[in-house]
């Protein structure tokens, strides 16, 4: 029996996917008041999976629930993750998996100091997922998860081989390097997005100059971790391949939601500074993208 917690986009591509594969498992809802209104008509979700639109009724419970769990998905933002993990911290099982898809870094680190008798995993997704409404879930984009231990010497689990074919998977023992790179694409394009108020495709017209220094100290940054550093060719084909797109960033502002820009570039700042690497054109992004969101009033990390 596998457990996700976050009923959102991902929460739900999980869940949906899983239960059209035949594979057990159950969504954790925040509370009994979520739970109720996610039962109001009758816990239908309607997931269209850009072929067919699949009615199906998700198995739901909340954090209080009596059964331990032995694996669990954590799909929260990232500001969520840690005390997601910890509504549930009475239920894990020792030597519980932890599977973190969560977009930055810094929540995966925190809640393996937090549960040092779990097994942590994290996942960097490729997949595009909203909800047009509640009971509504789009798979807009198929993509790809890449799985790894966050400590190298963690287990490969042996359940992830019997994941359905509509979950695609592949393993790396290194996955920091991967989170990193994605983290690093994300620092070059979602927080000019954010101050420009512009989709992908427009940031290098109009970050110029800025976008060139800021992906200079983003390789130095790699490369102070000891990870490949040609950024300047990925980033440019992402922005590309998504000029029409607006970033999650960008989204989140215009849903007047939270961001995850502390998980993205705050924590590339955090690590520029412990390593002694001056980064002042990130630290001007980081400047900036924090005055924008106090700007529209949203919580500015
Ligand atoms: P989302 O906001 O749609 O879903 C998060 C869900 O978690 C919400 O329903 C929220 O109510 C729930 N939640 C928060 N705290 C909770 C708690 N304590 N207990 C139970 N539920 C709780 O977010 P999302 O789009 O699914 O993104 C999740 C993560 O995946 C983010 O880090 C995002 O960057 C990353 N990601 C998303 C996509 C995508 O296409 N949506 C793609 C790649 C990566
Ligand atoms: O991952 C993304 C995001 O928006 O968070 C990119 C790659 C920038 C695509 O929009």
């Amino acid at each position: 029996m596998l457990h996700i917690i976050g009923a959102g986009s991902l929460g739900l591509l999980w869940a949906a996917r899983l239960q059209l594969g035949g594979i057990a498992c159950r969504l954790i809802l925040r509370n009994s008041n979520r739970q109720e209104q996610w039962l109001r008509n009758g816990g239908i979700l309607a997931f269209n999976d850009g072929a067919t639109v699949h009615t199906l009724q998700l198995a739901t419970e909340t954090p209080d629930a009596p059964t331990p769990i032995r694996h669990l998905i954590v799909a929260t933002k990232a500001y969520a993750a840690l005390p997601a993990v910890e509504s549930v911290r009475h239920r894990l099982q020792q030597g519980a998996e932890l599977f973190l898809l969560q977009n930055g870094l810094g929540s995966q680190q925190a809640i393996a100091d937090a549960f040092p008798e779990c097994r942590v995993y994290c996942i960097s997704i490729t997949d595009g997922a909203w909800r047009p409404s509640e009971h509504e879930l789009t798979w807009a984009g198929r993509g790809h998860n890449t799985i790894g231990p966050l400590h190298p010497a963690t287990p490969q689990p042996t359940w992830l081989s019997s994941l359905p074919d509509s979950i695609s998977t592949s393993w790396r023992t290194d996955i920091l390097p991967v989170l990193w790179r994605k983290l690093a694409v994300n620092c070059a394009i979602n927080p000019f997005t954010l101050i420009y108020d512009c989709r992908n495709g427009d940031v290098p017209e109009r970050a110029d100059g800025w976008l060139d220094q800021c992906i200079t100290e983003l390789e130095q940054l790699l490369a102070r971790q000891g990870f490949d550093t040609d950024l300047a060719e990925q980033i440019q084909a992402v922005i590309l391949a998504t000029a029409n797109n607006s970033s999650s960033t960008r989204q989140d502002l215009h849903a007047r939601r939270r961001t995850e820009l502390d998980y993205i570039l705050g924590y590339a700042c955090r690590a520029a500074r412990e390593a002694d690497l001056p980064t002042p054109a990130l630290d001007q992004l980081l400047e900036q993208a924090r005055e924008t969101l106090q700007q529209h009033q949203l919580p500015a990390d």
